[in-house]
């Protein structure tokens, strides 16, 4: 249940404190379930509203949406089974071809994902993949950052929730293209570092359709009485095993008609 919730709004409020001043200080803290036992997802979404507010309280402005956790390899890679959402800002995105500073982050990750921008609003407990199809504008290539504030990325499904998702950064590619123009389940993605594959992988392994995580995030977004707010870009989840980075990587992700993307780490 998304809304179930134990903790009192003062430890709310303080749990969002330290995760919001974690990643300010790029200072890694324990996870804190451990510690509060009876929390419920409920929690782990109110902890994720209150970073949200904090940050847009310092003029940050939030552009989208991300759901995470949506295929095998990431399960696998994290050891939890069910699909999260968090939320994007205009200070975690980078232009294609930027160089970034590793000492951004605590022990940052990128992942290659389909995302979407919405031309209107999406919502509704039941909503299909079909349905969030039709609300769809375009389709871009993108590259996620992720970056746990737990320290040595160990965490369980509520406080990542906590961490809005380990979202950390995010870069676009600028070649959109219609949905009616490409099928997001057969796109294929080849990730390589420093001019060595590390990661392949195509849409279908986000949840079996890059759209089916839309629609999730929809049904998601109404549980707790929110929807896809029209013109959002939605990070539709990792295809592969997210990569660790560090300082001089050079990183492409080449799409297989989206275009690519490279990054370079300092
Ligand atoms: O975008 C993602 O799939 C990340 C979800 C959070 C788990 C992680 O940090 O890997
Ligand atoms: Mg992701």
């Amino acid at each position: 249940m998304l809304t179930e919730r134990t903790l009192a709004d003062a430890e709310v409020a303080a749990l969002g404190e330290c995760l919001d001043e974690a990643a300010m200080a790029c200072q890694p803290v324990e996870m804190f379930t451990e510690r509060h036992p009876g929390m419920q997802l409920g929690d782990a979404y109110a902890i994720q509203a209150c970073l949200r507010q904090r940050m847009e309280s310092r003029g940050t402005r939030v552009t989208g949406l991300k759901m995470g956790l949506t295929s095998r390899a990431k399960m696998q890679q994290v050891g939890v089974a069910e699909s999260i959402h968090g939320f994007i800002t205009d200070r975690a995105a980078y232009g294609d071809g930027a160089t970034i500073p590793v000492n951004r982050f605590i022990h940052p990750r990128i992942e290659a994902e389909i995302a979407v921008v919405m031309a209107r609003s999406l919502g509704g407990a039941n909503c299909t993949a079909l349905e969030a199809g039709e609300a769809v504008d375009f389709v871009l290539p993108a590259i996620e950052i992720i970056d746990s504030r737990y320290a040595d990325f160990r965490f369980d499904l509520l406080s990542v929730v906590s961490d809005n998702t380990s979202a950390a950064g995010y870069v676009l590619g600028g070649h959109s293209r219609s949905l009616g123009s490409i099928d997001v389940v057969t796109e294929g993605v080849v990730l390589t570092c420093n001019g060595e594959v590390k990661e392949t992988g195509a849409g279908a392994a986000v949840l079996g359709n890059p759209l089916e995580a839309v629609a999730l995030l929809a049904r998601q977004r109404a549980a707790l009485g929110e929807d896809i707010p029209a013109g959002s870009l939605v990070l539709t989840g990792g295809i592969t095993a997210a990569l660790p980075v560090k300082a001089g990587d050079v990183v492409t992700v080449h799409y297989q008609t989206l275009g690519t993307i490279r990054l370079r780490f300092s």
